[in-house]
């Protein structure tokens, strides 16, 4: 049995010295230290021996039990080692090695239009207000003098969510609900930004959801002149300096009197092309005085206080600034467009 117990510890050892693999070790330390082991089994015979021989047996064969699981531990750590090495190994990265470009996004050129507005206006006093795109009847047509059965509904086609809800057509609800807040208190200085939608076959100038930039001016004694300082401030930052403007009569039921704003021609200075169409001037805006009604509907006594409003559509001036010839392309989401506003 003392034999048989050393050959079974040299074998051990062997095995282990060449074992190549954790699963290996762990099948030599079942096959030689587990329940049904042949040392165990030997542990088991140790009835037949004599009581003298039996403790000297007895330690023997736990001796070797113990050599075989530390050589066992051992192998293993020096297997686990080696696996950590291997890993690191694999997984040293070369620092030297230029990083992977990580492609930085940019904003969309829309975005761009409506920050660079929004700043010209924070920088002359104005605060940005934001409404609701579904908006109620009474606040995107009654509130701005369009009645129920006023012609002027027909120009801006809906899309009506009830009776009485639709998706706004213009921001303008959004200065009927801040002017109301203030309960004829003024004064209201804001621009209000954001999408409006209205029902129109998409092509190159019209698309069914699109950009605006109204602002609103109320308080007492604020005249036209006001809204065209106002105006050529923010042509002259945004288009350049040397830009002129010029004030054309218009209508809009919101506005008395009503204005659209020019600017001189940023590409032939006023002499006449393609991009001004030979007029030398380019639409940008229109505007004008509050109108009366909307005062009073929105809880302002037009005996006391003036206002005056103005708005614009920002993918058209987004499309004069960068020679942009399709609205659509602002909403496509191609990336051979967007990218191409990367570099500025
Ligand atoms: C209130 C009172 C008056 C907002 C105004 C315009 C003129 C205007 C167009 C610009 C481009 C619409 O998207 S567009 O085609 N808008 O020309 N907007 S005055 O007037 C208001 C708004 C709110 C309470």
């Amino acid at each position: 049995m003392q034999e048989r117990l050393q050959t079974l510890k040299e074998e051990a050892l062997t095995q282990i010295e060449a074992a190549s693999s954790m699963k290996e070790l762990q099948d030599i330390r079942v096959a030689y230290l587990g329940k049904k082991g042949p040392i165990t089994e030997i542990l088991r015979g140790m009835g037949k021996l004599s009581a003298e021989e039996r403790p000297k047996m007895g330690q023997l064969a736990n001796d070797i039990r113990a050599a075989i699981s530390e050589k066992l531990d051992e192998k293993t750590q020096v297997m686990e080692k080696a696996a950590v090495e291997e890993k690191l190994k694999k997984e040293t990265i070369d620092i030297t090695l230029p990083g992977r470009p990580v492609k930085k996004g940019n904003h969309h050129p829309l975005t761009r239009v409506i920050e660079e507005i929004e700043d010209l206006f924070l920088g002359m006093g104005f605060s940005i207000a934001e409404g609701p795109e579904v908006e109620t009847d009474y606040y995107n047509f009654e509130a701005l003098n369009l009645p129920k059965d006023h012609p002027a509904r027909d120009m801006q086609d809906s899309f009506y969510v009830t009776e009485e809800t639709l998706l706004r057509t213009h921001t303008s609800p959004m200065q009927a609900r801040t002017m109301e807040k203030l309960n004829g208190e003024g004064p209201v200085k804001i621009i209000v930004p954001g999408k409006v939608y209205r029902r129109d076959t998409d092509d190159a100038t019209h698309s069914h959801q699109f950009m605006q930039i109204e602002g609103l001016m109320v308080g007492e004694d604020v005249r036209m002149s006001d809204l065209k300082g106002v105006l050529q401030s923010f042509a002259k930052k945004m288009f350049g300096e040397e830009r002129e403007i010029r004030l054309r009569p218009s209508f809009f039921p919101f506005t008395e009197p009503s204005v659209e704003m020019d600017i001189s021609c940023f590409n032939c200075g006023g002499s006449g092309c393609s991009v001004c169409k030979g007029t030398g001037w380019i639409e940008i805006l229109g505007g004008g005085m509050v109108h009366p009604n909307v005062l009073r509907m929105s809880g302002f006594d037009p005996e006391k206080v003036t206002g005056f409003a103005f708005g614009m559509g920002p993918e058209r001036i987004a499309m004069l600034k960068y020679g942009i010839d399709d609205i659509r392309h602002f909403y496509t989401n191609d990336s051979r467009f967007i990218k191409q506003f990367n570099h500025i």
